[in-house]
């Protein structure tokens, strides 16, 4: 019988060597045989996909990877205003229905700690910097958080939403760090 390559398989093929292939869904990792269950180990992901609120245009992705010291978290966010600073939090209900956002909870906050910088000892597990757009009012910000895990334990990100406030946190105001209402909210799920 004679051996046909078909698009799939050309398309895996190309994955391996390319890691990529657009529009199958294939990534390298399941070309290399990745299974496909929700990864809870030391290299889990889960991602978050915000969708606009309060009659705004903003948008974006963010990621959260596993790693040795915490949970390395990016985000790619647009429709920002030019040059605006955001406050950028994950919050505690996966729960983004509400046209502001208000159905998310407040801030994640396994440990009853008060709100602050992540910086400093004093901070909500969710507490994350505020997010500054660029000119065209695009923000891309990558941070270690080292209160979160990539799971559903106590620590875990998966099952809660992040959101983008309209203001800057303050870092200071409890417990929220008055920045204002939620523009952006996105259900953190495991990917
Ligand atoms: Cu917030």
């Amino acid at each position: 019988m004679k051996q046909v390559l078909t698009p799939l398989a050309a398309c895996i093929a190309a994955a391996v060597a390319l890691a990529g292939c657009a529009g199958s869904g294939m990534t390298s990792s399941s070309a290399a045989g990745a299974t496909a269950a929700p990864n809870t180990g030391a290299d889990a992901r889960a991602t978050a996909k915000l969708q606009p609120k309060s009659g705004t245009d903003t948008a974006g992705t963010v990621t959260f990877q596993q790693q040795p010291g915490g949970v390395m978290m990016t985000a790619a966010i647009t429709g920002l205003p030019p040059n605006s600073v955001h406050g950028f939090h994950v919050h505690e209900k996966g729960d983004c229905s509400a046209p502001d956002a208000m159905s998310a909870g407040g801030h994640f906050n396994p440990t009853g700690k008060p709100h602050g910088q992540m910086t400093v000892p004093d901070h909500h597990a969710g507490d994350m910097n505020n997010v500054t757009a660029d000119a065209s009012g695009n923000a891309r910000v990558s941070m270690l958080l080292p209160d979160l895990t990539v799971g559903t334990g106590a620590n875990g990100v998966i099952g809660r939403a992040v959101v983008v406030h309209k203001d800057p946190d303050d870092y200071k105001t409890q417990p929220t760090g008055n920045s204002g209402g939620r523009i952006a909210c996105g259900v953190v799920a495991a990917s």
